[in-house]
Order: C-alpha cells, then sequence, then structure tokens
C-alpha cells in the first residue's frame, strides 16, 4: 500500500477510510470501474490525461486531412480517409472514456475551443509534403502506440478498454506509413530526398511526444503509483528510440541526431540532447501552426452547429411525440 505513497490533497477525499481498499486494489493489479470509490486526485488525473489525449487525436486529424485532397493516387487517398476517419473515432471513446468520470464532453470540447485544454504538441507542426505524411505515420503513429500499448493495463477500466481498440487501429497507420516511407526511400532521388527532408523535420518533434524528462514531469511520480502510467515519459521515449533507428536503417535515412550511437553496456541507444525551450513553447500557444489548429477546430464546431441542433430538436420530439 505505501507503494502508492499517496499525498493528500486540501479539500479531497484522501484521508477517507476508503483510501486503503483503494491502495490495495491498486497493489493488486485490480481495475478501478466507474462507480468505485477514487481519490479526487485519481479521478483529477485521469479526467485530465483522457481528455488530453481525446483532444491530440480530434486537433491529430488536421495536419493529415490537409492531404486527402492531393493524395498521388486513388488507393492512397482512400487509405488516409480512413486513417483520419479512425482519429475522429479514437477522439469519441476517449471523450466517452472521459465522461464516465463526471465531467460532459462539452465542458471538455469548450475547454480545447476555449484555448484552455493541452493537446499533444505534436499536431503544431505543419505537413509540408506527401512524405510528412509517411513520417507522421511511421513515426508520430509509431510513439502513439508506443505510449498506448501500456495504457491498455492500465489501472482506469474504461480508459484500459478504449486503448484496446485504438491500438490495434494505430498499428495499422503505422504501418501505412512505414509503407509510405519504403516507397518514397526506394524511388527516385527526389523522392528519397523529400523522405529524408521529412523524417529530419518530424524527428524531433516526434520523441517530444513523450513528454518533459522525468525529472522535470510533475505527473508521472504519482500516475505510475496509481498505475494510470506503467511507465515513465523516459522510460518509452527510449523504446520508441531503440526500436526506430533500425527501421530507419532499413529505409536507408539518417536519423538527424549526429550524437545517436548503440551504447553496448547500457543496451540501448545514447542519444542527443532534446531542445526542450521549443517543447514548452509549442505546449504554451507558440509553436507554427497552434493558431491555425484552434482555428480550424472552432470553425468546425460553428460548421456544425446546425447538426447538435436538429440531433436535439429530434431527440425532444422523440420524448414528447404529441407535440
Ligand atoms: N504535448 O508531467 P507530464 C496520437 C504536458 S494522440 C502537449 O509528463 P503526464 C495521434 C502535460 O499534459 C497523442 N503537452 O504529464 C493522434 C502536463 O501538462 P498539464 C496523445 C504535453 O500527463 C492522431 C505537462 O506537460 N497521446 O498519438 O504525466 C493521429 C507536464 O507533463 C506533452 C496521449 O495523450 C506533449 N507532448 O504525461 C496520430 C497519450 N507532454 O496537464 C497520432 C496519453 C506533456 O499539467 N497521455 N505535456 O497542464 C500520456 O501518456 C501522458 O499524458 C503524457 C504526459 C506522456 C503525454
Amino acid at each position: 500500500m505505501y507503494a502508492q505513497m499517496v499525498t493528500p490533497e486540501k479539500n479531497g477525499n484522501e484521508s477517507l477510510p476508503e483510501l486503503a481498499d483503494f491502495e490495495a486494489r491498486i497493489d493488486a493489479g485490480d481495475t478501478i470501474e466507474a462507480r468505485d470509490w477514487m481519490p479526487d486526485g485519481y479521478r483529477k488525473t485521469l479526467i485530465r490525461q483522457i481528455s488530453q489525449h481525446a483532444h491530440s487525436e480530434i486537433v491529430g486529424q488536421l495536419p493529415e486531412a490537409n492531404w486527402i485532397t492531393r493524395a498521388p493516387t486513388l488507393r492512397r487517398k482512400a487509405i488516409l480517409l480512413a486513417k483520419v476517419q479512425d482519429e475522429a473515432g479514437h477522439g469519441l471513446y476517449l471523450y466517452g472514456a472521459a465522461e464516465t468520470l463526471g465531467v460532459s464532453r462539452q465542458e471538455l470540447i469548450n475547454d480545447l475551443l476555449a484555448g484552455k485544454a493541452k493537446y499533444s504538441s505534436i499536431f503544431n507542426y505543419p505537413t509540408l509534403n506527401w512524405a510528412d505524411i509517411g513520417a507522421i505515420g511511421w513515426l508520430v503513429d509509431g510513439a502513439a502506440i508506443m505510449n498506448q500499448i501500456p495504457l491498455c493495463r492500465c489501472s482506469y477500466g474504461p480508459y484500459a478498454r478504449a486503448m484496446i481498440r485504438i491500438c490495434k487501429e494505430e498499428s495499422f497507420h503505422q504501418r501505412q506509413g512505414f509503407e509510405i516511407m519504403t516507397v518514397m526511400a526506394q524511388g527516385t532521388s527526389a523522392q528519397r530526398s523529400m523522405a529524408q527532408d521529412a523524417l529530419n523535420r518530424w524527428w524531433w518533434p516526434s520523441l517530444m511526444m513523450f513528454g518533459p524528462p522525468d525529472s522535470q514531469s510533475p505527473h508521472t511520480a504519482q500516475s505510475v503509483r496509481w498505475k494510470i502510467k506503467l511507465l515513465t515519459n523516459d522510460q518509452i521515449r527510449q523504446r520508441f528510440i531503440d526500436q526506430t533507428v533500425p527501421q530507419a536503417d532499413y529505409l536507408g535515412l539518417t536519423i538527424p541526431d549526429p550524437a545517436l550511437k548503440w551504447n553496448q553496456e547500457t543496451g540501448h541507444y545514447d542519444f542527443g540532447e532534446i531542445d526542450w525551450t521549443e517543447f514548452y513553447n509549442v505546449i504554451k500557444g507558440h509553436g507554427p501552426c497552434n493558431n491555425q489548429r484552434l482555428r480550424a477546430r472552432r470553425q468546425a464546431h460553428a460548421d456544425g452547429a446546425w447538426v447538435r441542433e436538429a440531433a436535439m430538436a429530434y431527440a425532444q420530439k422523440r420524448l414528447s411525440p404529441s407535440k
């Protein structure tokens, strides 16, 4: 039980007798369900993480949707359409999982549109050409899976279950990206240099997706104790690097990090310094596309108002058919 070392929060429910039972269940690897007692801090952390994750899926559609009309073939267009549609579905499962904790989807969306909620830093970078779609699938979806597979075993049941289906779909997304990169890397010299340029631009932002270093991460220690996170930011980042470097070698592309080197002693790749100033700038709203992304979401929400109104009117009519 001591393993969670819960710090009581002021005005929270963390000193109630139920806490001991909750901690014992977490330690035993039980799944916590929506109606179970849980500390306020646990609920708050889950709402924060799941809603940020949902927003990331929704905003994450934008950089790729940008290329649906310009996909090079009908087959590529159909695949990209399906992928972007999957991301919308992921957002909806995740908003659903967050709602089980007592928050409404509307509140969460309002926070996103008001610029108060975070979403993944990676979606504030532009997609300049078709190779970027390959790089996103390979690196961004690859990073997403690396982070999300452990979440399938996290302590909160509705989140863990949502992640199972999401991970299956992310795995298809990663493969489609790697396939685009394979075709381009084996193509003409112009295609190869587009693939290399995309890798150069997406590599470092992909490493930032895993969050700040553990030493600067305010939430990791507690989330690991609660088994909301099963691995730390640095552990997952290292796994991603170890898995991705051989894939870049296979493609014949060079990872843009002169310090990258296999370390025989640790059994991992050593890598160069990540520019955390850039990361914090992006999450504070000053990345290359933050304004553009929020503008697009606000516009989509406004354009969809008539659909929400029609759905509400229909629901009302079904509740009182005589009117
Ligand atoms: N971007 O203490 P930390 C996808 C924030 S969807 C922005 O380490 P935590 C995909 C963090 O929120 C990808 N903000 O926090 C979709 C916190 O801020 P607040 C999304 C970041 O929560 C479509 C502060 O920094 N995946 O892959 O313990 C197409 C301190 O950080 C970022 C998920 O959301 C970031 N990169 O750990 C293709 C997975 N990193 O709340 C692909 C679930 C950190 O204090 N989430 N921050 O204001 C997680 O696993 C964890 O929330 C994180 C961060 C590892 C991301």
